[in-house]
């Protein structure tokens, strides 16, 4: 049966949790035996994923409340089907895109990232995706356009939490369109194989695993092609605490905390704090920001 998450017609099939778990444990099998190996199952074997009722019942999701459990208590009211995708602004080809159309022309690939929230927690998380950048040569990106903006749905009646002024909703993000079209950045439809549950932002949501959780926006409903830098709901909140680029970075410190070390959810109570990554791990994307002074364009 065709999962309406992926494409059936240029991807195998979904990969159950089992597989995906033997998959893993063969990697680190193959490389104890000194086997050759290609990056992603590499990096594949030396990260250790969370649990999908890890991953799945702690969130952030505020359209649905501040809680880190309410997203899972209460996003389950979200309807996601039927879903549509506005992508206009500096496009060649704008108009309200269904999710069904956009996955019958995505590639949907497995991508085991590190996800850094700025609140100092972090997790490892096996999302289902394909690459922002394929969506965006759907719409035919103008010669003009410099950044990307993205919204999530606001529906008063399906999301608790935007009744409250928490936030000015709808909740905004936005991508230099370097940073957008950069193979590491994602729209993720699943999670260990299967559809993304509401509470993590179905049903596509960025992905954006060198930059902190907040830009990582989800419930996309909205994609604008601008020569302008889009205003960000976290910016706007608070722009001393919060700036657009937001990049994981442990020399940069929240003005209230130390972004120095992380938290690994599911280490358990005593855990060692492990030492953040200067943009998570991912150096590839250290040339996006050749010669700016990272603490000033924080
Ligand atoms: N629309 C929307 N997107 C959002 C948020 C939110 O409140 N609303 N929270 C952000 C924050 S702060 C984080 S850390 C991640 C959490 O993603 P997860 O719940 O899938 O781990 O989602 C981000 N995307
Ligand atoms: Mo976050």
């Amino acid at each position: 049966m065709a999962h309406r998450w992926q494409n059936t017609l240029t991807q195998d099939d979904v990969t159950p949790e089992a597989m995906f778990l033997n998959r893993r444990q063969m990697m680190a099998g193959a490389a104890a035996l000194g086997l050759g190996l290609t990056a992603q199952p590499l990096l594949a074997a030396s990260l250790e994923p969370n649990s999908y009722e890890d991953i799945t019942s702690y969130n952030n999701f505020y359209e649905f409340g501040t809680g880190k459990d309410d997203p899972a208590r209460y996003a389950g009211s979200l309807k996601t089907s039927p879903w549509t995708v506005k992508i206009d602004g500096m496009v060649d080809r704008p108009g309200d895109y269904s999710f069904d159309q956009i996955m019958s022309k995505m590639t949907v690939e497995e991508r085991i990232y590190r996800f850094r929230c700025v609140e100092a927690w972090s997790m490892v998380v096996p999302w289902n995706g394909f690459e922002l950048a394929d969506l965006l040569d759907m719409a035919g990106v103008q010669s003009g356009a410099k950044y990307v903006g993205f919204e999530t749905a606001v529906r008063p009646d399906e999301m608790p939490g935007v009744r409250a002024r928490v936030l000015d909703w709808p909740y905004r993000e936005g991508l230099r369109l370097d940073e957008a079209r950069h193979p590491l950045t994602i729209m993720a439809t699943g999670i260990y194989g299967k559809p993304i549950p509401n509470q993590n932002g179905a049903p596509l949501r960025l992905v954006v695993p060198w930059k902190y959780g907040f830009k990582s926006i989800k419930s996309i409903v909205r994609i604008t092609l601008t020569d302008k830098e889009p205003k960000t709901s976290w910016n706007m909140a608070n722009a001393r605490e919060y700036g657009f680029y937001s990049n994981v970075n442990p020399e940069v410190s929240h003005p209230r905390w130390s972004q120095a070390t992380e938290r690994r959810i599911g280490g358990g109570l005593f855990a060692k704090r492990q030492d953040t990554l200067m943009f998570n791990g991912y150096d590839e994307v250290a040339p996006l920001y050749k010669g700016m002074d990272l603490k000033t364009y924080f």
